[in-house]
């Protein structure tokens, strides 16, 4: 994106954001000096060429192998404290943040280093950059349930005030929604909010089990819903969001080219779509990169007014309450 494009002022929330794919080699490595750590790159040139995925699992592989390098707690303010600047360079006003605990828990790295890290660079965002926050714990799917709640529990004390939400990602193929059943009504039941990965490389019954069985109000990804018209009926009447990370998909092979991307479908079938950047280090762009390249790309044919829907969705789709949404729109 030039740094004259007008979608880098263009006022917009990011909803789907993983604070550790954020890490940008040149930090991966500074950290891993500072740590001791030992990783098989030489320089960022070396460790950014490593950045070509076949498939989610070949990303998802590098993504917790580099994690190694995130050990304590001002690690984790750096690496948020580095997202809030460029992202606040992006026009973001407002992140709802995803976090992975037990990719850290299960390296050795426990929860409160983890949280108090991030929250040192959050709670200040809004005076130095402008930018709300809001953090939303993930779950891996790849993962037990068991292990899932264990990490649900402990994170009670963060329930409410710095956490708001739980999600669910990593490998969609073979772990379905209803493995998480019970995490998932723990956190109805503790007042979070809910989200989660569906229909990314997983089938459209994914985005309709998490939907019934999750109840999520959120759908991350979901752009297999086309698949399945009566599911984008549903999702259209109930207006459920969907964040949509377009060069996620391209750099992940979810689809083969940008111009292919199902965004314009997703739009004329009345879904309320947003655009996100999901692990931007690694994706080639964080969220204005995004909208540049949709508008980029002539065969999406993405008109001024539909990316300007497109960044006031983001608001409507945010977990904000209705009179700070009011403020941004
Ligand atoms: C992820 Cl792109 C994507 N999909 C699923 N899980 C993830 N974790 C981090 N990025
Ligand atoms: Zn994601």
């Amino acid at each position: 994106m030039p740094p004259t494009s007008p979608f880098a002022t263009l006022p917009k929330a990011e909803l789907h954001l993983h604070i550790e794919g954020t890490l940008e080699p040149e930090l991966a490595l500074e950290l891993a000096h500072r740590n001791g750590v030992e990783l098989p790159f030489a320089n960022a040139d070396q460790l950014r060429a490593a950045y070509r995925f076949e498939n989610l699992q070949s990303f998802l592989d590098l993504y917790y192998a580099l994690m190694a390098v995130l050990r304590t707690e001002s690690d984790f303010t750096e690496l948020a404290e580095a997202y809030l600047a460029r992202a606040a360079a992006q026009g973001v006003r407002h992140a709802e943040i995803f976090f992975d605990p037990q990719a850290h828990i299960h390296r050795g790295v426990d929860l409160d280093t983890v949280v108090r890290g991030l929250r040192a660079a959050l709670s200040g965002a809004r005076e130095r950059h402008g930018v709300s926050t809001r953090l939303i714990m993930c779950f891996l799917r790849d993962q037990s349930e068991q292990d899932a709640l264990a990490v649900f529990e402990a994170a009670r004390p963060w329930f409410g005030e710095a956490v708001i939400g739980i999600g669910l990602d990593s490998g969609e193929i073979g772990h379905p929604p209803a493995k998480f059943t019970e995490l998932f009504r723990r956190a109805r039941e503790a007042g979070l909010r809910r989200v989660a990965h569906a229909g990314e490389e997983g089938p459209a019954s994914n985005i309709t089990d998490a939907l019934d069985l999750l109840q999520v109000e959120r759908v991350d990804h979901g752009v297999r819903c086309l698949e399945d018209p009566r599911l984008v009926e549903r999702l259209a009447a109930e207006q459920i969001p969907l964040t949509v990370c377009p060069l996620s998909n391209v750099r992940l092979r979810v689809v083969d080219t940008l111009a292919q991307h199902p965004l314009p479908r997703m739009l004329d079938a009345g879904l309320l779509v947003t655009v996100n950047s999901d692990d931007p280090a690694y994706f080639g762009g964080y969220v204005a990169d995004n909208f540049h390249a949709l508008a980029a790309e002539p065969a999406l044919d993405l008109d001024p007014e539909t990316l300007r829907l497109l960044a006031a969705n983001s608001f409507k789709a945010s977990f904000l309450d209705e009179e700070a949404r009011s403020g941004y729109l």
